[in-house]
């Protein structure tokens, strides 16, 4: 129809022999209400349809920490002590931070360091972020409340791996203490 409207000698002859049951406009407007029709019954169909939902995993972590404090003494030689503490848990939902590590270590009659992790699941694949802290205290007591260091940290924990990761904190008010945390996390779907 196109062509002929470009060549009107033509359109009657086109007209009588073919006759035409619907002039070029009804054609178009009975395209368009197939089209919108087609296009209903697809809407129908994907409203039928059960959303998709991306369920989160479960991933199992397993935690082991090193940790490793020197007390430093002017008078005498330093005092050290070497602890090691592991656990295990399971994230099961995205961006939900759960704790999974509480470590204390005691030593030298005037020094406590405090490591806390905590985790969450960042995607639907299982990835997974640990978040740390390390704190310093040294006082007249092992009980102080004198915080005199203190880090964070995040550890990205790719899922399927074993990942290591490694922190200091120092006495930075006084003195030559320190700590240090090896921690080791592993990460797997269950
Ligand atoms: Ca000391
Ligand atoms: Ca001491
Ligand atoms: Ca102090």
């Amino acid at each position: 129809m196109k062509n002929l409207k470009n060549r009107p000698g033509n359109l009657s002859e086109f007209t009588i022999k073919r006759k035409p049951k619907f002039t070029a406009q009804s054609i178009e407007n009975k395209d368009l209400d197939l089209i919108l029709q087609q296009i209903k019954e697809c809407c129908k169909c994907t409203c039928k349809e059960e959303p998709v939902v991306v369920k989160d995993p479960n991933v199992k972590l397993t935690i082991s920490v090193d940790m490793y404090v020197e007390d430093d003494e002017t008078f005498s030689s330093n005092e050290t002590a070497r602890r090691q503490k592991s656990t295990s848990a399971i994230l099961s939902q995205r961006g939900v931070n759960q704790s999974l590590m509480e470590f204390e270590v005691r030593m030298g009659g005037e020094i406590r360091v405090e490591l806390s992790l905590t985790g969450y699941l960042i995607d639907q694949y299982g990835n997974v972020n640990v978040d740390g802290v390390i704190k310093l205290y040294e006082g007249t007591s092992e009980s102080t409340g004198d915080l005199d260091g203190s880090r964070t940290f995040t550890v990205f924990c790719p899922v399927g791996n074993t990942t290591g990761y490694f922190v200091r904190v120092n006495n930075d008010d006084e003195g030559g203490d320190y700590s240090t945390a090896q921690i080791s996390i592993s990460t797997v779907i269950v």
